[in-house]
């Protein structure tokens, strides 16, 4: 128990891996940096260590407990069992959601003092989101109540996960060429791929890719398209003719095609800095685009009824507002309206990188210029837990 004001807190992570791997991704992320940068004792609570382990390679997926970089990582495989107060943790933090174990639920009620409950959200740029944020939600019949966390980008959400040191690390290694050509190296890309316009591509399967992949092809600029195992698959076979495991790669006119393995979560930054354009898609690969200080196009999930096509929308509102090429080839590249031309919106689309570039620049100082996120669930959190004498 940290009940002690100098103890360290002590926070509960609980993640459900529902599809693909954005939700571990953010909770790993998270994690990672109470841990490092806040000094909190951190336990995540995950039930899908084999898509856990694609992004953090360390992690032993038979492990019923273990310790992965300072986090404590509980294999969560059951709804069972009961739990006592001393168990809980000081912050006890759902994701989308999820629903916690009744018995753990039982122990936060008996618990003193008890814990502070919050259930983290998804992004999205829609305004509701701010009405939202820090709204309380009283549990039926325990004294507990838990509090909507949302993430976002102003002052009236919870910010965007991005860590202290992050954009120093990104200037460094892309001032660096010899350390993007050592990085990339180690996927064995050629001395053409290499001197090549790079990009990387992460989409759902529902992305044109094979009309951009004719594009290319025929364009002018020598290009290299990295694509991680498993996404865009037929797009990428057909390109290849083979089999796209990592490692397999096939040149056609002016475009390459070539597989990486899923790389470690660190990594992952360093692939979106070494590329001219990236593509990405869900949650957090869409936010780490965002400091990455290259243009980048969105690939959202898709929800029913084209719900996605109008968060799509507001975030292009509010990023690509004088960005009219980056927001007709988004709309284009998600479905949400026709493409007349794809090579024109490409070429537009290079036309316009450089201010893209820009943008990214004055977008990162307006959204993080409210705080980070860690450092705002945190304070968040604090201010809770002195109402209910939590001394967090
Ligand atoms: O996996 P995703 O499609 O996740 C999505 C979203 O989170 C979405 O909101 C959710 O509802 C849906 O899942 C079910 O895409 P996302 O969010 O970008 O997460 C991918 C994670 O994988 C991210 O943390 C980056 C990481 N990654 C690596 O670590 N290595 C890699 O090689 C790649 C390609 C990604």
């Amino acid at each position: 128990m940290s009940l002690h004001p100098a103890a360290t807190p002590t926070l509960a992570i609980f993640c459900k891996v529902v599809d693909n791997f954005g939700d571990i991704g953010i909770c790993w992320r998270l994690a990672r940096q109470l841990r490092h940068e806040h000094g909190v004792a951190v336990t995540l609570w995950v039930d899908d260590l084999a898509s856990f382990r694609r992004i953090c390679p360390e992690v032993g997926t038979a492990a019923a407990l273990q310790d992965v970089r300072g986090v404590t990582v509980r294999h969560w495989v059951s709804q069972d069992g009961s739990f006592e107060p001393e168990e809980v943790a000081d912050i006890v933090i759902e994701f989308f959601g999820c629903d916690l174990p009744p018995g753990y639920i039982e122990a936060m009620a008996r618990r003193t003092p008890r814990p502070v409950w919050l259930n983290y959200e998804g992004l999205t740029a829609e305004d509701w989101v701010e009405g939202c944020h820090r709204l309380p939600s009283m549990h039926p019949r325990l004294k507990l109540t838990k509090h909507f966390f949302f993430p976002g980008f102003n002052e009236r959400t919870g910010g965007l996960l991005c860590e202290r040191d992050l954009d120093a690390r990104r200037q460094a290694f892309q001032a660096d060429p010899a350390a993007q050509r050592a990085f990339l190296g180690r996927f064995g890309l050629t001395e053409r791929e290499l001197d090549a316009r790079k990009l990387s591509l992460f989409c759902y399967p529902h992305a044109p890719v094979a009309e951009l992949f004719g594009i290319w092809a025929q364009g002018g600029d020598s290009m290299a398209c990295l694509v991680p195992e498993g996404v865009a698959a037929d797009a990428v076979r057909e390109f290849i003719g083979a089999d796209p495991a990592p490692g397999a790669t096939a040149t056609r006119g002016a475009l390459s095609v070539r597989v990486l393995p899923f790389v470690a979560q660190p990594d992952y930054d360093l692939l979106l800095w070494a590329c001219d354009l990236n593509f990405v898609r869900g949650e957090d690969s869409w936010v780490r685009a965002q400091w990455a200080g290259r243009p980048f196009v969105w690939h959202i999930y898709p929800q029913d009824e084209n719900l996605h096509h109008k968060k799509l929308r507001t975030f292009l509102a509010r990023f690509a507002e004088d960005l009219p090429a980056l927001g007709a080839f988004s709309l284009g590249w998600n479905g949400a309206q026709d493409v007349e031309s794809w090579p024109q919106a490409w070429a537009a689309l290079r036309e316009e990188m450089p201010r893209i570039v820009e943008r990214t620049s004055s977008w990162r100082e307006e959204v993080l210029a409210h705080g980070d996120l860690a450092t705002k669930l945190l304070d968040f959190a604090r201010e809770l837990g002195r109402a209910q004498e939590n001394r967090i």
